[in-house]
């Protein structure tokens, strides 16, 4: 029996063995295929999916830590914009408050701003998205084009187009923001590119979690580093979908291997707790205005909504076009005098539109 029982321990060993090294083979070749799909990607500008994919496998298997080295990288040669003025949207003279922001982000991976976002702001994107035709998804299938109506909604997420978003003053004049940029390029360590910008209302129509709206537990993994601003755009309480980050868990080396084996999957509120203390989860309640930066590298969700609607806006900046391809926004009028300024002074910042 005891020499049975050993010989079945050194073939798990072995076994395990032989895992390890195969992904160790694969790492290596997936940093090969990385390095040739940036080339593809430099002269098409597209990435291929088969670099994209090995940019995932590689961030599992090393823990993140792949990511940190090609962002080394690209800080080498993207060096952050010289902007001027810093002042803008998310406050004037803001050094003491940057200075908080970016230690939160770097040790926890978001950060609340003390300021609130103009209220004028918030009126002007609510208008939009009351106006203009949205989305409507239902379990993750645009099913139809329709205007928003929180009388009768028929879908737990609708989201008004990024194509539509960018031609809008107000939104213009958000993402030429100076002091928003100026912020994130610190947290990048290398000029920004904006990558998505993003409006939609969640409803109150599920009582369980949505898995393609977002509700249950993930990480992002769309480019190389990134960070997301999101706006409540509407008062969020407990009861209108809070935002939730897990506190810490953006750092490499840090995630659990049992969920990075997973890959790039969805995880229960209980998996997460397996790993993490209930009070690294961050829900962030907060009035219409309210700022959240968080590097959605670590883990986060929407909450389901339990009553009324909750409407968020989004930008994701992040330090390089290589990664997930999605379909690009077209910019068709500059009506933002700011912005007609900034896309002549930092032409990739905007690259993802053209
Ligand atoms: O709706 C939410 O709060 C989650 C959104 C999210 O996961 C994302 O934008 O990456
Ligand atoms: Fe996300």
């Amino acid at each position: 029996v005891v020499a049975k029982k050993l010989l079945e321990s050194f073939w798990q060993e072995g076994l395990l063995m032989i895992k390890n090294v195969k992904n160790l083979v694969r790492s290596c070749l997936d940093f090969f295929i990385i390095g040739y799909g940036f080339l593809v990607y430099k002269i098409k500008g597209k990435t291929p999916q088969w670099a994209y994919f090995a940019l995932i496998r590689m961030f599992c298997f090393s823990s993140g830590y792949s990511n940190d080295f090609l962002s080394f990288l690209i800080g080498l040669v993207r060096r952050p914009y010289h902007l001027g003025s810093t002042d803008g949207l998310i406050g004037k003279n803001r050094s003491v408050q940057d200075g908080a922001a970016l230690s939160n982000l770097r040790k926890n991976g978001y950060c609340v701003l003390p300021a609130l976002v103009n209220p004028e702001v918030c009126d002007k994107l609510l208008k939009i998205a009351n106006s203009e035709i949205c989305h409507a998804y239902i379990d993750g299938e645009k099913v139809l084009s329709v205007k928003f109506n929180p009388k009768n909604p028929i879908a737990v997420k609708y989201q008004v187009p990024s194509s539509t978003l960018i031609n809008k003053e107000v939104v213009q004049e958000i993402i030429s923001d100076a002091s928003i940029i100026d912020l994130v390029q610190k947290y990048l360590g290398s000029a920004p590119v904006l990558d998505t910008v993003n409006m939609w209302w969640t409803t109150a129509i599920n009582k369980d979690p949505d898995s393609h709206a977002a509700q249950l537990f993930h990480f992002d993994m769309d480019k190389i580093k990134w960070l997301k601003l999101f706006i409540y755009v509407t008062d969020v309480s407990e009861k209108t979908g809070p935002h939730t980050f897990v506190s810490g868990s953006h750092k490499s080396g840090s995630m659990p291997k049992q969920l990075l084996s997973k890959g790039y999957a969805r995880h229960e509120d209980k998996e997460i707790l397996e790993f993490y203390k209930q009070s690294q989860l961050k829900e962030f309640c907060g009035p219409k205005g309210t700022v959240i930066l968080e590097d959605t590298r670590g883990f986060h969700k929407g909450t389901p909504v339990k009553e009324g609607q909750r409407l968020m806006f989004e930008l994701e900046l992040s330090n390089s076009l290589f990664g997930g391809e999605h379909p690009r926004p077209e910019l068709k009028k500059i009506i933002n005098k700011k912005f007609a300024l900034a896309l002549k002074r930092y032409p990739r910042l905007y690259s993802n539109f053209f």
